[in-house]
C-alpha cells in the first residue's frame, strides 16, 4: 500500500512540474486529489485495513495529500505569474498616445442670450420671475390695456385654447400676475424669460419665439432710470463701444414708450446691407408703465411710476453671433449648435 502511495506521489510530482497550463494542472489534480482521485480511493479503501495498517497508512496518505495540494497550489502561482507576464509583454500600452475626445454639448444660443440677460439684470437687483404659457385673456390683453376688440389685438393674434384661454403672445401676464400678488409693496423690480407664440411665421418671425422683458415699479421712477439700465444692457451684450438712440412708439400699456437702436454691429454705424443703409438697428422697446396698467396690478400711479421694456431674444442672438437664418435656431443641427 506504501508502495502504491510512493508511486502514485512521484508521478504526482512529475505531473505538476510539466503541467504547462491551468487546464493540465486541474486535470492532474482531479486524477489525485478529486472525487475519483487515486489518492482519494486510497484514502476510502483504508476502513478495509486492520488497525496499525490504516493508522499508518492513512498518516502517509494524508501528508502525501498535504504535500501534493501544497505543489498545486504553488505551481498555480507560478503559472499565474506567467500569464501576467504574458500580458505586459504583448499589450503595450502607449501612454503618450492622445486621448480620445468625449463629445460634450453646449448650450443653446437662445439659453445663452437669455442667461446673459438674466444675469446683468440680477446684477442690478432684479429677481427672475416666471408664469404659464397658456394664459388667461385677462393677464395677457384686458389688464395690460387691451381691452376686447382694440385694433392692437391684430398685431399679437395668437393661438386660443377657449374664449378666454390663449397661448400667451408676450411674457407680460407674468408682470401682472406678480404686481396683483405683490401690491401695495415695492420695489417691484422683476426680470421675466419665457416662451411666447404669435400668429406669425416668416424669415424673421417665427410661430413660438423667446422674450425677455422687465418690469420696475416704486416711488420716482422716471425715463431716466430706463435710460441707463438700457445703456448698461447694450453695453454689455454687444460691446462698450456701442451707441444706443431711442425713437417714439407706440404700445398699449406704456406711456410714453419707445423704441431703443444700437450701432450697426456688423458696419458700426456706417451704414450696409445689414442694417439697410441707417447705421441702427433695433433690438427692443420700453416705455414707462401705463397708470392704468399700475391701476390694473394694484399700484396708485398717484404714488408710484414704473418702467418696462422687452425684448425678442432670438433677434438678439442673430445680431450677437451673426446668424442669417432665424431657422437654425430651432433646426436642432449639431454643425450649427456646436459652434456655441
Ligand atoms: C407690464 C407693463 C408694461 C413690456 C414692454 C415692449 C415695450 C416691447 C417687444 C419687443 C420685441 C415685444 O418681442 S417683441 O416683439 N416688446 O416693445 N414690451 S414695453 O411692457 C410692460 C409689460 C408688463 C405690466
Amino acid at each position: 500500500m506504501i508502495d502504491v502511495l510512493t508511486r502514485i506521489k512521484d508521478q504526482a510530482q512529475q505531473d505538476i512540474a510539466q503541467a504547462l497550463e491551468f487546464e493540465s494542472l486541474n486535470q492532474v489534480r482531479v486524477g489525485i486529489l478529486g472525487r475519483k482521485g487515486e489518492i482519494t480511493q486510497v484514502l476510502r479503501g483504508l476502513k478495509d485495513l486492520d488497525g496499525e495498517q490504516r493508522i499508518e497508512v492513512g498518516r502517509i496518505a494524508n501528508e502525501i495529500k498535504g504535500e501534493l495540494e501544497g505543489l498545486i497550489e504553488a505551481k498555480t502561482q507560478q503559472l499565474k505569474a506567467q500569464e501576467l507576464e504574458m500580458m505586459l509583454q504583448s499589450e503595450r500600452i502607449d501612454i503618450t498616445l492622445p486621448g480620445r475626445p468625449v463629445p460634450t454639448g453646449s448650450q443653446h444660443p437662445i439659453s445663452r442670450v437669455t442667461d446673459e440677460i438674466k444675469t446683468i439684470f440680477i446684477g442690478m437687483g432684479f429677481t427672475v420671475a416666471e408664469g404659464p404659457e397658456v394664459e388667461m385673456d385677462y393677464y395677457n390683453f384686458e389688464a395690460l390695456n387691451v381691452p376686447r376688440d382694440h385694433p392692437a389685438r391684430d398685431m399679437q393674434d395668437t393661438f386660443y385654447i377657449t374664449e378666454d384661454m390663449l397661448l400667451r403672445t408676450h411674457t407680460s401676464p407674468v408682470q401682472v400676475r406678480t404686481m396683483e400678488n405683490m401690491a401695495p409693496r415695492i420695489p417691484v423690480k422683476i426680470i421675466v424669460p419665457g416662451r411666447v407664440y404669435r400668429k406669425d411665421d416668416d424669415a424673421t418671425h417665427s410661430p413660438m419665439f423667446h422674450q425677455v422683458e422687465g418690469l420696475l415699479i416704486d416711488e420716482r421712477i422716471t425715463f431716466a432710470n430706463l435710460k441707463a439700465m438700457l445703456m448698461l444692457l447694450a453695453r454689455e451684450v454687444f460691446g462698450a463701444d456701442v451707441k444706443v438712440r431711442y425713437r417714439p412708439s407706440y404700445f398699449p400699456f406704456t406711456e410714453p414708450s419707445a423704441e431703443m437702436d444700437i450701432s450697426c454691429v456688423n458696419c458700426g454705424g456706417e451704414g450696409c446691407r445689414v442694417c439697410k443703409q441707417t447705421g441702427w438697428l433695433e433690438i427692443l422697446g420700453a416705455g414707462m408703465v401705463d397708470p392704468r396698467v399700475l391701476e390694473y396690478g394694484g399700484y396708485d400711479p398717484e404714488k408710484y411710476t414704473g418702467l418696462a421694456f422687452g425684448m425678442g431674444i432670438e433677434r438678439i442672438a442673430m445680431l450677437k453671433y451673426k446668424i442669417n437664418d432665424m431657422r437654425l435656431l430651432f433646426d436642432n443641427d449639431k454643425r450649427f449648435l456646436s459652434q456655441f
